[in-house]
């Protein structure tokens, strides 16, 4: 079983996710054990590891704190291909489909293939949507691609479409980490509506309210993580949040 058929599996049964971000520059042991801790106990479902930058390079040690003390999967989500972990259990392979930037569409992937496949990793070939978050993030400005328009769904739809009809398997639309203003539920839901494969949202969720609804919009997996570096509390608001959906999905 491949972490990617769980992810197929979640979602055909109406099983949200919960993922928290972690970027290794922003913890240090200390801090990341806090974090692993508190996820065990509030039930996250996965770890995404990675960031836009990498400046202390502890990308392998992280993992490997983080595998000493808890089995949450750990899927990588890498700014750059020299973020690549033999100790993560998945990494997902980003193409920025919603940009126009030829090196992060494929021009990257070549360079770093045969690496990225030596390093036995599960690849989960996901669609990388970066929409307008209300201010440049670092992944907008680091992209040197334009993200999609915040109202305009119909383009997020038909890029969702595109890149799933190409054969990636997981969508992820991204607001950019700390984005002023996180995916609507309107375009969450009008690209839901036309894709079969897994649906990843993060960026700019502060709230467990707005993780609720944008479950209820079509999101399979939510993704979290500078809220949750401000106030650790809310790991266990954000998962009973997007777990709530899942159980009243089934009784009903
Ligand atoms: C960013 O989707 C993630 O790539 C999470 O964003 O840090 O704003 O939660 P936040």
């Amino acid at each position: 079983h491949t972490l990617y058929d769980q992810f197929a599996e979640r979602k055909k049964l109406g099983r949200k996710s919960f993922t928290v971000l972690i970027d290794p520059d922003k913890v240090d042991t200390p801090k990341l054990d806090k974090l692993v801790n508190l996820s065990v106990n509030a039930g996250v479902d996965y770890f995404f590891l990675g960031g836009s930058l990498v400046i202390n390079n502890n990308l392998d040690e992280c993992i490997q704190q983080i595998k000493q003390n808890c089995d949450i999967p750990v899927i990588l989500f890498p700014g750059s291909p020299s973020q690549v972990s033999k100790y993560a259990d998945a990494l997902l392979y980003l193409s920025l489909i919603s940009g126009r930037n030829p090196e992060l569409l494929i021009g990257q992937h070549v360079i770093s293939a045969p690496f990225v496949k030596k390093s036995g990793l599960e690849i989960m070939s996901t669609g990388y949507m970066v929409i307008d978050g209300g201010a440049p993030t670092t992944v907008s400005y680091i992209s040197n691609a334009t993200p999609i328009p915040s109202d305009k769904s119909e383009i997020a739809m038909c890029t969702a479409m595109a890149g799933e009809m190409l054969g990636m398997k997981l969508i992820y639309m991204d607001a950019g980490s700390g984005a002023k203003r996180p995916i609507s539920e309107a375009m969450i839901e009008n690209v839901s509506r036309y894709i079969e494969s897994p649906l990843i949202i993060g960026g700019g969720i502060v709230t467990p309210e707005k993780a609720y609804l944008n479950c209820k919009a079509g999101a399979d997996v939510i993704v979290v993580g500078n809220a949750i570096e401000k106030d650790t509390s809310l790991i266990k608001e954000m998962s009973d949040a997007v777990h709530q959906l899942s159980t009243a999905g089934s009784v009903s």
